[in-house]
Formats: C-alpha cells, sequence, structure tokens
C-alpha cells in the first residue's frame, strides 16, 4: 500500500483552515520562526525495523495484524509513515532479525520511499538456529574465545551489510553480564570485551561510527558489562575517535538525571545518539513523551543548548533513532505518535530564550531560570509541528489521516490477520 499525495493534500486543504487560525496564534511572537520550522523539517528520526510488528512480554503476545512478513513489507510500513509526516526518513536494521539477502534491491527500494539506512545493529544476545557457539554466558566477555571470535565476525558482517545499504554506523548492544555474585571475573570480562570491541572498531570503514549502547540491567540482573553512560565512555575512550555512546531513554536505573547524562557526553564530544522511547518502570518501550514529556524536553534543552555550542548540525550530526515495542497498540499509530512527540520536545526546546536563560544562570536567579524553561514547555507548539509538516508535504495531522485512510484495514487485507513481524 502506498498513500498518494493528492490523499494528502485533500486532507491537508479540508483542515487548513483550523490549521491557519492555530499556527498563526502559535507563531506569533516567535522569534526566528522560518529558522525554525526548517530545523523541524529537517529533522528525521530512524524507525526501527524490530518494532513494526506488535511486541510481546515474556507472558503473551497479542497480534493486531497485517503485520510486515518481510523486510521489503516493514519498509513499506516505514515508507507509509513516512508520507503521513515526512519525519521518518530513515529505517534503522537489526540483523539477523532482518538480512537484507539482495542488498542492491533493498537499497533501490527505500530509496522509492525517500527512505535511507540509519545504524545496523548486531545481535549477539540470542542463540540463532545455525549458530556453532551459545552466548548464554556473553558474547563478546566471553571466557571461551571461539565464542568472542564467533560474535565478533557477526559484527563485522554486520557492518558489511550496512556498506552495501549505505549506513555509516553501527550500534553494539551487549546483553553480557552476571546474574549471580562470582559469576564473573568484572575486570576480566571487562578487558575481554575491550579487546572483542576493538577488533571489530578496527573492521569499521574510514567514514563509519560505532555506537557503544548501555544498559543497567536485564537480561543479566546482577551485572551488565556495559550498564552505563561511565562505562561506555570508557569503551568509547579506549577505542577511538569513531567510536561514541549511545543514550536509550530506557536503560537506565530509577530517576537518573538523563539530561545531565547527555550535557556531559556532548560536552566531551562522545555523545553518539539515542534510541528514543518512554518508560516509568525499567526498559519498558514505551511511546516516547507517554509518561515523562517533561524529562524529554528537559533532554532535548540540553542537546540544542549543547550542539549550538559545539556548532554541530541538529538533523545530521547525531544518530537519533526510536527504541520501542508496541504491545496494545497498533505499532504504526505509536509510531506516529512518538516521531510527534520528539517534533514537540524538540520545538520547544527550540523556543527556549537561550541567552536570557544564561543570564540567568550567571546570576543565580533560580526562579527566573525555570519560569524561562517551562515557559517553553507550557507553550503549545502542535501548530508549529504541523505547519513544519504540511511545507514538508506531509499531513497536517498524520494519525487522524492514518485512521481515515484505513491503512491498518488495507495492510490486514493485503498480507493478513494473522502475520509475525520480526523483532521484539
Ligand atoms: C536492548 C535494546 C537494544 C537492542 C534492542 C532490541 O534493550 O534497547 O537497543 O538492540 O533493545
Ligand atoms: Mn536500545
Ligand atoms: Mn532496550
Amino acid at each position: 500500500m502506498q498513500i498518494d499525495k493528492y490523499k494528502i493534500d485533500e486532507f491537508n486543504n479540508s483542515v487548513l483552515k483550523e490549521h491557519k487560525r492555530r499556527f498563526d496564534f502559535a507563531a506569533e511572537g516567535v522569534n526566528g520562526l522560518d529558522g525554525i520550522l526548517k530545523k523541524l523539517v529537517d529533522f528525521q528520526i530512524a524507525i526501527p525495523s524490530w518494532a513494526l510488528g506488535t511486541g510481546g512480554t515474556r507472558f503473551g503476545r497479542f497480534s493486531g495484524g497485517g503485520e510486515p512478513r518481510t523486510l521489503e513489507e516493514k519498509i513499506e510500513d516505514v515508507g507509509l509513515l513516512h508520507s503521513l509526516n515526512k519525519s521518518g526518513g530513515a529505517i534503522s536494521l537489526h540483523i539477523p532479525w532482518d538480512i537484507p539477502k539482495d542488498a542492491k534491491a533493498i537499497k533501490a527500494l527505500a530509496a522509492q520511499h525517500g527512505l535511507r539506512f540509519d545504524a545496523v545493529n548486531s545481535n549477539t544476545f540470542q542463540d540463532q538456529p545455525d549458530q556453532k557457539l551459545s552466548y548464554k554466558f556473553g558474547s563478546l566477555q566471553h571466557v571461551d574465545k571461539a565464542t568472542r571470535k564467533q560474535a565478533i565476525d557477526h559484527n563485522i558482517d554486520v557492518i558489511k551489510h550496512g556498506v552495501e545499504l549505505g549506513s555509516d554506523s553501527i550500534t553494539v548492544w551487549l546483553s553480557d553480564g552476571s546474574c549471580f555474585p562470582g559469576q564473573l571475573n568484572f575486570r576480566k570480562a571487562y578487558q575481554r570485551t575491550l579487546e572483542s570491541l576493538q577488533e571489530i572498531y578496527a573492521a569499521l570503514p574510514e567514514n563509519w561510527k560505532m555506537f557503544v549502547e548501555y544498559k543497567a540491567f536485564e537480561p543479566n540482573f546482577y551485572s551488565m558489562t556495559v550498564g552505563d553512560w561511565g562505562q561506555s565512555l570508557l569503551y568509547a575512550g579506549k577505542l577511538g575517535p569513531k567510536a561514541y555512546t549511545l543514550v536509550d531513554l530506557g536503560h537506565h536505573l530509577p530517576n537518573a538525571n538523563i539530561e545531565q547524562i547527555v550535557a556531559l557526553l556532548l560536552a566531551e564530544g562522545k555523545l553518539g545518539g539515542f534510541h528514543f522511547n518512554d518508560s516509568k518502570y525499567g526498559d519498558d518501550d514505551l511511546t516516547v513523551g507517554s509518561i515523562n514529556p517533561y524529562q524529554l524536553f528537559l533532554i532535548f534543552n540540553e542537546l540544542v543548548e549543547g550542539m549550538d555550542a559545539r556548532g554541530m548540525q541538529h538533523a545530521t550530526d547525531l544518530g537519533w533513532m526510536i527504541d520501542a515495542s508496541h504491545n496494545v497498540k497498533d505499532p504504526l499509530e505509536d509510531l506516529l505518535q512518538s516521531i510527534e512527540a520528539i517534533k514537540i520536545a524538540y520545538a520547544q526546546a527550540l523556543l527556549v530564550d537561550s541567552k536570557a536563560l544564561q543570564a540567568a544562570q550567571e546570576a543565580s536567579d533560580v526562579a527566573k531560570a525555570q519560569e524561562i524553561l517551562q515557559q517553553a514547555y507550557r507553550t503549545d507548539v502542535r501548530a508549529l509541528v504541523a505547519e513544519a509538516r504540511l511545507q514538508a508535504g506531509a499531513a497536517l495531522q498524520p494519525l487522524q489521516l492514518y485512521r481515515q485512510l484505513k491503512v491498518r484495514d488495507n495492510l490486514i487485507k493485503e498480507r493478513g490477520q494473522k502475520t509475525v513481524a520480526t523483532g521484539l
């Protein structure tokens, strides 16, 4: 299924008058409005290939139907999202969940939908049916050299797939760690992991980046060998200039000050990118902005401040990806909501009066500083985000149009009610 441009135009015309009214109100008094709209248009978020089907927990999975059965259908789904909001112009693959058999054809198909390939992800947290050695006790940290080698080779293979697709980064997330005290020699696990990562790093093409993703717990519940941003930063620092830390918002211990982590990683030139999601308890992988939108705004505030201070391009100098799982909602609707939440937080951060905030900070005027931040956060920027979509040729209200066009019903008709996508 594809959404014709005239359907988008037709829909936009039907809501244009109301939009103009809202936009005029929202735009009044906004400094540098055109620049803000341009930044919103340019900002693209990569969609994870593993989140286009219904997710599940270890207790069950309840499919919604019409899930993509192949990589081609996943690309088609991301294409649908992108034509609705023109903000999801990239796809992030998890290998071997999604192996591009004919890379040329897959790349061409993605290009037809206006999509490029973002970071490729390796998987050494599961055993594959044809795999010789098990990752039950870790991969890059494993006590057995041959198992480490197998995991290293897999990562190098993933890089090769990425090269063929035109990707320029690999995200390495390791489930390595231990479940019980005494199971692991921390120092040796760290050393082995570092040496394994060094071998993968050595295989990176010139223009490539390696993102080292950390996570506090799960599936190991006593220790994780890349358990927090400090550990990730240690690895990235020792690896070299192409290695960066990747922040998945759900991978912290409760109440972690993620915005401060982001600010410091940026200041060190070691922030590589994001896996956006939201959580209340742990790695819940919920819709972005559904639980704690203020935190999301504060993170974007640090991003805008820190990237501007370093002269970085918002849209291109970091990797922006979603990493979520959709257990009870239609995955495509959920992703539309996540992208909207990201854009809203970004727009609000762009509205922060940074000069006034700096002055308040320098004067230690705490109340003023808080007022300035909350002034931006409490501004309803939805019409600005919608206007950016309109300018990009997308739908003013993507979710409404998705429903109006009965996209899911059509996908079910095309693919069937009982389809299962690979992924989480
Ligand atoms: C681990 C993680 C990591 C994986 C993905 C499937 O929790 O966030 O990014 O690659 O989930
Ligand atoms: Mn992640
Ligand atoms: Mn995760």
